[in-house]
């Protein structure tokens, strides 16, 4: 029974993958793709040692140029993660989207303070996390949340954090092939934002790739039996002002 159910989950959503499309600002959707680093596929990173898990790329190629807006935030706005299973994907006619229903596993957000957003590598950077969502007590995950509402997480920027241009790092870990490792489907992307309105403080950081390891208890994860009773998401405790 436990061959099979995982058998048929790999099978049915082999490429049910998702990217991050769109931010939204205390409500307001800022455009599709707007300020979002987006590859061409949506395939996920399953090497927690490799760059392209910072955001994303590799066998995923990034869409050039890269995005030409940076996207204006207020410290202590909400914002919204909004995820699609494709760049093109229509709510409507798409049944794994936003994503499929059996990657069940966390969903994350990270920050790391750049020069300049527009321009900016992604190896060096400095992460700290601002949210994080696993699952809960009564067994629910958060992909499953996030698939109830359409695609869409929110969470919301510290208030105490400074002024400045920012990667926000949007995240999903997908569980059902993380048995063994390399088997967890981590998806990310990184939006360019510039942050007004913050204060002083300094999160501690981790650094990607760095902050998981293969053998974390969050990354190699028995999804299917025993049904999991607990989970530890991987990386650092989210930063609270
Ligand atoms: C960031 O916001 C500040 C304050 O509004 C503004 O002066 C600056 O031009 C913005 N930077 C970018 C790159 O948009
Ligand atoms: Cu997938």
């Amino acid at each position: 029974m436990k061959n099979l159910l995982v058998t048929c989950s790999l099978l049915v959503s082999a490429s049910a993958h998702t990217i991050f499309t769109q931010l939204w600002i205390n409500g307001v959707a800022q455009g599709h793709t707007k300020g979002i680093r987006v590859p061409t596929y949506d395939g996920p990173i399953t090497d927690v040692t490799s760059n392209d898990v910072i955001c994303n790329g590799g066998p995923n190629p990034l869409r050039t140029p890269l995005p030409k807006d940076v996207i204006n935030v207020k410290a202590g706005d909400k914002l919204t993660a909004e995820w699609h299973h494709t760049l093109d994907s229509d709510q409507a006619t798409d049944s794994s989207d936003p994503i499929d229903k059996g990657h069940l596993g966390p969903v994350m957000v990270y920050l790391a303070k750049v020069d300049n957003a527009l321009t900016t590598t992604v190896t060096g950077l400095k992460w700290f996390k601002i949210y994080e969502d696993g699952m809960d007590s009564n067994g629910q995950w958060a992909v499953t949340r996030l698939y109830n509402n359409k695609g869409k997480v929110d969470f919301i920027l510290p208030s105490c954090i400074q002024s400045g241009q920012y990667l926000l790092r949007a995240e999903i870990i997908a569980l059902h092939g993380a048995a063994n490792y390399p088997g967890a489907q981590l998806y990310m992307e990184c939006a360019q934002l510039n942050i007004t309105g913050g204060g002083s403080a300094n999160p501690p950081t981790v650094n990607f790739p760095g902050a998981y390891k293969g053998t974390d208890p969050g990354i190699k994860f028995q999804l299917y039996w025993p049904t999991p009773t607990t989970y530890v998401i991987p990386g650092p405790t989210p930063f609270k002002c």
